[in-house]
């Protein structure tokens, strides 16, 4: 496997799945801390208020990681840390938190990834309507323009949103993300939110970096596959590709909504008003990349729209929540490469759930682990000699953690959490992961 030496080998995390302190020096609520403390939302009855306890222990995380030896690191910011009524008054003690973090890990020669918003909305800006109200766009530019003034002078590489499908479908349409909300209607008007939100945020973040920083999107993408080569399994692919990819990306790199997908959502499709899409197509300087599975489709004319049936090959081979398919990296960086051209591609999260415990030697010995991120890592190289852009990988995730509907029933770590204790074991894919930096660094 080939990479450049300066290739940015990273880990990912994000705040409520592990910060915990949901109390602390004026946080104010967020819409997990609502949802986790309402019944049976949770699949294990629990919630991130402890969590690893990343808030407290902070340092000896950094530590951690600088044992690994990884270059960066992408965390993201509670916004209600920050701004405990979404908007207005700024707290201190929160900004400083992070201020904190960023310098640990510079001191630990770990270049910080921030990202704005990864899914704890505070709950005084659902009051108001959450992603549905306008007003939230313009909430968040606000936060941006807040965050990047006070840590940009050291983060120098942002991305505004983590996933915006996940925000907006899992949150609005099905309902198994906080809010808990089951409308499409409001989803898709949501999802035209939060693009705005990234395309108001952009310019007032990089008036506050100045030239050499970089601002960009973490979206999750998912390759599409067509069941068979029939047209209208072809046809299918297509569908499920707009509505989970173009829907989100055709707009922001200048596209304009796919008509396509427009058309299949009627009388669903969102207010968008004068200027919108101009504005939140403002350019990027990378795109992330968030990729766990693909997804194979068929026809399905006798279901309800979009006509589509789940076909997923049953024989291929499974994490503990997932298919594992690593020609699915390369397929979709390709396309991304191809449709888009984005000046830079960071894969920002990528990774897999398995049922670790420690053995009798109290080592975690995760092999499947290990063979899962170096298949991916093989296709991430094949990539790249196929001339996509790619700077960097940031393997999801950093450590056990409260892994959102599934509460701690998914271990997604390279480092096993005791979340009684809150000891920290570097797992065997931990330590392969060092070597692998080392050897290609
Ligand atoms: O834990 C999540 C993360 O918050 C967003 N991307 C997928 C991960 C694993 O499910």
């Amino acid at each position: 496997m080939d990479f450049p030496k300066d290739f940015m080998w990273g880990v990912a995390t994000s705040s409520y799945q592990i910060e915990g302190a949901v109390h602390a020096d004026g946080r104010g609520e967020s819409i997990w801390d609502r949802f986790t403390h309402t019944p049976g939302a949770i699949k294990d009855g629990s919630t991130g208020d402890v969590a690893c306890d990343h808030y407290h222990r902070y340092r000896e995380d950094v530590a951690l990681m600088q044992s690994l030896g990884v270059k960066a690191y992408r965390f993201s910011v509670a916004w209600p840390r920050i701004l405990p009524q979404g908007t207005g008054e700024v707290n201190q003690a929160g900004l400083d938190f992070y201020s904190r973090l960023v310098d640990a890990l510079l001191e630990a020669g770990i270049t910080p990834f921030v990202t704005l918003y990864h899914w704890d909305l505070p709950q005084a800006l659902e009051d108001r309507g959450g992603w549905n109200n306008r007003d939230t766009a313009e909430a968040f530019a606000a936060y941006a323009d807040v965050m990047t003034r006070r840590l940009g002078d050291r983060a120098r590489y942002w991305m505004t949103h983590n996933e915006p499908w996940c925000t907006a479908f899992l949150g609005y349409d099905m309902g198994i993300f906080a809010p808990g909300i089951k409308d499409l209607k409001v989803t898709l008007q949501v999802s035209h939110h939060l693009l705005l939100s990234h395309g108001l945020a952009v310019p007032a973040m990089r008036a506050n970096l100045g030239d050499g920083a970089a601002v960009g999107i973490a979206p999750n993408f998912m390759p599409v596959y067509p069941a068979t080569d029939a047209p209208e399994d072809r046809a299918a692919a297509r569908r499920l590709d707009g509505l989970f990819n173009r829907w989100f990306a055709d707009p922001l790199f200048g596209k304009g909504y796919p008509q396509d997908t427009w058309d299949l959502y009627g009388e669903n499709v969102p207010d968008v008003q004068p200027g919108d899409i101009e504005t939140l197509a403002a350019p990027v300087d990378f795109l992330g990349v968030n990729y766990y599975n693909p997804g194979t489709v068929a026809d399905a004319p006798d279901a309800p729209p979009p006509h589509l049936r789940d076909v997923s090959d049953p024989d291929l081979e499974r994490t503990a929540d997932r298919i594992i398919y690593p020609e699915g990296l390369y397929d979709i960086l390709v396309q991304l490469h191809r449709d888009y051209n984005p000046p830079a591609l960071y894969i920002t999260e990528n990774g897999a759930a398995f049922h670790d415990e420690p053995g009798e030697d109290s080592r975690v010995h995760d092999a499947g682990r290990i063979a899962f991120l170096e298949a991916h890592f093989a296709q991430a190289a094949r990539a790249l000699k196929a001339g996509v852009p790619l700077k960097g990988y940031f393997v999801w995730t950093l450590m056990d953690n409260f892994e959102w509907a599934a509460g701690y029933t998914l271990r997604y770590g390279i480092t096993w959490v005791d979340f009684e204790t809150q000891r920290r074991i570097p797992k065997d894919s931990a330590l392969w992961y060092r070597d692998f930096i080392r050897k290609h660094s």
